[in-house]
């Protein structure tokens, strides 16, 4: 099947919900370039809920991801999500502005599936996307799932705090560590603990595994899991460059979603990202929005009164504030509303 090469979204909707791959790449890109196309191609996959499973991967650079998630993706097909054996995988880089740079050894490492139908493999870095890419990797997962993939994973970097909110997008979350001193606490410091369903110490060959399991062992012992369910994440021993150890892990996480869904956390969990989201948005617009005044009048008007010392620097934002969101404010705690 084949579509006129057109960029309208909803053309491209329905012709990549008929199984064309070129179609959903290019929604994919629209996606990326964030703008009115994309709220389009966004509302669309929002109104068309499907039933995806998300997997996120993430770690270090380096720490085997890549690797992994081409050994995911053998099993992915054998024994996909849902009855479906296609699957969906999606390479974050947050560091980069363009897609296809460092991602470039991803695809090589994923070559595996190269000439497999039912594996559609994208990268995703920034671009024009209000929110950034914590709210563009949602949206993609969302285009995923209303085209009827069962499976997507998200391969993404976990350094730095918008790379965590992005690894959190997932269903169940894998954190990939490395044996040797300190990986494990270096996850911690990042973040990851707290994002983490599961936990992967890959390149098992290597000396130090037991000791990166004792740290991972010891920091989960400090961990409040009442709000994961009580689910506390497993930790999986891989060396992904042979597969030893990758079945184990997809047994894994098959067992994180059974337990999300057995004990009716994953709907709640879902809704609690899409709050998040929400809130991302809404602060990103907000953003934009002050950035389109801070030329007019008003604010010119506000920053003197402040500069004058007539506002303080709360009163001056209130002042703002009411002109930008022409709602009652609720009365703060000390009363001074
Ligand atoms: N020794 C060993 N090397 C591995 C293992 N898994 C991956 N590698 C190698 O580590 C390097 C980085 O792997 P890659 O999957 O690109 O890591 P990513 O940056 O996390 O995606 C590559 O050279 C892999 O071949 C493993 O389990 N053991
Ligand atoms: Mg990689």
């Amino acid at each position: 099947m084949s579509v006129p090469r057109t960029s309208d979204p909803a053309t491209l909707f329905e012709a990549a919900r008929g199984g064309d791959r070129g179609a959903l790449a290019r929604l994919l890109s629209l996606v990326e370039r964030g703008g009115p196309a994309s709220r389009e191609v966004a509302g669309l996959a929002f109104k068309t809920p499907g039933d995806a499973y998300s997997v996120g991967i993430t770690g270090s650079p380096g720490a085997g991801k890549s690797t992994l998630t081409d050994r995911l993706i053998g099993l992915g097909r054998q024994q996909g999500f849902n009855g479906g054996q296609e699957l969906a995988v999606l390479a974050v880089d947050p560091s980069s502005p363009y897609s296809g740079g460092a991602i470039l050894g991803d695809r090589v490492r994923m070559q595996g599936h190269a000439g497999d139908d039912g594996v559609f493999i994208r990268s995703m870095a920034t671009r024009g996307h209000l929110g950034g890419l914590s709210v563009a990797v949602p949206d993609a997962i969302r285009l995923f799932s209303a085209v009827g993939m069962p499976t997507v994973f998200v391969e993404t970097v976990g350094v730095g705090q918008q790379e965590v909110e992005v690894a959190a997008a997932t269903d169940t979350t894998v954190v990939v560590v490395n044996p040797g001193w300190g990986d494990a606490v270096q996850a911690n410091k990042a973040g990851l603990l707290e994002i983490a369903d599961l936990f992967v110490i890959n390149k098992a060959d290597r000396p130090g595994a037991r000791q990166t399991r004792r740290d991972l062992e010891a920091m989960l012992d400090l961990t409040d899991l009442s709000d994961a369910g009580e689910w506390r994440p497993p930790i999986v021993d891989t060396v992904a460059s042979t597969g030893e150890g990758v079945d184990g892990l997809w047994t894994a996480i098959g067992e994180h979603r059974d337990h999300q869904i057995r004990s009716g956390v994953l709907a709640p969990l879902r809704q609690e990202r899409l709050r998040r989201e929400f809130r991302q948005i809404l602060l990103a617009r907000m953003e934009q929005e002050l950035d389109a005044r801070a030329g007019a009048d008003e604010f010119a008007a506000v920053v003197t009164a402040m500069v004058g010392g007539d506002l303080d620097p709360y009163q001056a934002v209130d002042r703002l504030l009411d002109d930008l969101i022409r709602l009652p404010r609720p009365p703060t705690a000390d009363g001074r509303g």
